[in-house]
């Protein structure tokens, strides 16, 4: 037998996203953050199977469209990629609606859309990008300093905005893209000092530097849990960020923040205090996704690689 899963794949800003429309496992009703622990206990082969190698790549996220459990929403969606499942996505939030727009899926130019942490809110801009309001963010924690094993004490905030950041200034070398494998090893180090030294939940780490474009306010790399980098200038590292300049009195609401990421796109971001005694923001980012491909994946029982390709699972 064949298992079919019909597909449309994206990129926003480089960072790819990959939403399954039909065919993909069956989690039933209730809370999205019930139904993202039934995708892990049940399915979680079917999640490697439809992002990784061979009919993805490491980098890709998947999105699996949901019936909302919340009534006033248009649609729920749970993100996932090559080692499990993320909080929210926001270059994914921007493929799936954008997605959504040329299927003639969505009612109206706004839309709302449950994930597992919450509810965000988005609308299509005249001139095509997408704005979405995420989910509350904030700073947890200030100038943390943290002992990394052959690169001394990094000093970062944690924060959250969708998923859990370490966010920090760029440690040698500047921010580029003939510089990325050394950016993937820094900050590998850093997430896993991070999480040995008190924060076990980070699991995206951000760095910070001087921005190329004029109109841009800083430039980031961004690390993600499968120890894939973000393409794009990360709409959740976005939004921590964000969150952080709330704190500190950097950015006042509704100033704008232009986050440029490593390939030199950017984000948008303004905010909007939800309680600023607790410096607790709505952050609210802006980008745009392109249509890339639509299709089946097929999942043939006599395939070896049928579940996807991972590290510990081989044919030999
Ligand atoms: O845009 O929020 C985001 C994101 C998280 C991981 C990759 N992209």
């Amino acid at each position: 037998m064949t298992q079919k899963i019909e597909f449309v794949d994206s990129h926003t800003a480089g960072e790819p996203t990959r939403v399954i429309l039909a065919g993909g496992p069956d989690l039933g009703s209730g809370p999205l953050s019930e139904r993202v622990k039934r995708f892990g206990s049940d399915y979680d082969s079917l999640r490697r199977a439809m992002v990784t190698e061979p009919r993805g790549a490491d980098v890709l996220i998947g999105a699996l469209l949901c019936d909302s459990n919340d009534l006033t929403c248009d649609a729920g969606v749970i993100f996932f990629n090559n080692v499990g499942y993320l909080g929210m996505c926001g270059h994914g939030l921007i493929g799936l609606v954008e997605t959504l727009r040329q299927l003639g899926k969505l009612k109206s130019d706004r839309c709302r859309i449950e994930t597992p942490v919450g509810i965000v809110e988005a609308t299509v801009e005249a001139e095509g990008s997408i704005t979405f309001d995420n989910v509350m963010s904030y700073r947890k924690a200030a100038n943390v300093a943290i002992e990394v094993p052959e690169v001394g004490t990094v000093v970062g905030d944690v924060a959250w905005g969708g998923n859990w950041f370490f966010l920090t200034r760029e440690p040698k070398p500047r921010l580029s893209v003939s510089t990325i494998p050394e950016h993937l090893v820094l900050t590998t180090a850093i997430r896993k000092a991070v999480n040995e030294q008190g924060y076990p939940e980070v699991d995206h780490v951000e760095l910070f530097g001087e921005p190329l474009a004029k109109a841009s306010h800083s430039r980031n790399f961004v690390l993600c849990p499968g120890l894939e980098y973000d393409r794009s200038p990360c709409g959740t590292g976005t939004s921590a960020k964000l969150a952080c300049l709330a704190a500190d009195g950097a950015l006042k609401p509704g100033e704008r923040w232009v986050q440029e990421g490593i390939l030199g796109t950017s984000f948008t971001g303004v905010y909007r205090w939800s309680c600023e005694e607790k410096n607790e923001i709505i952050p609210t980012v802006t980008g745009r996704a392109y249509l890339t491909a639509e299709g089946r994946l097929l999942l043939d029982d006599a395939d070896p690689f049928r579940m996807g390709i991972s590290a510990d699972e081989t044919v030999l």
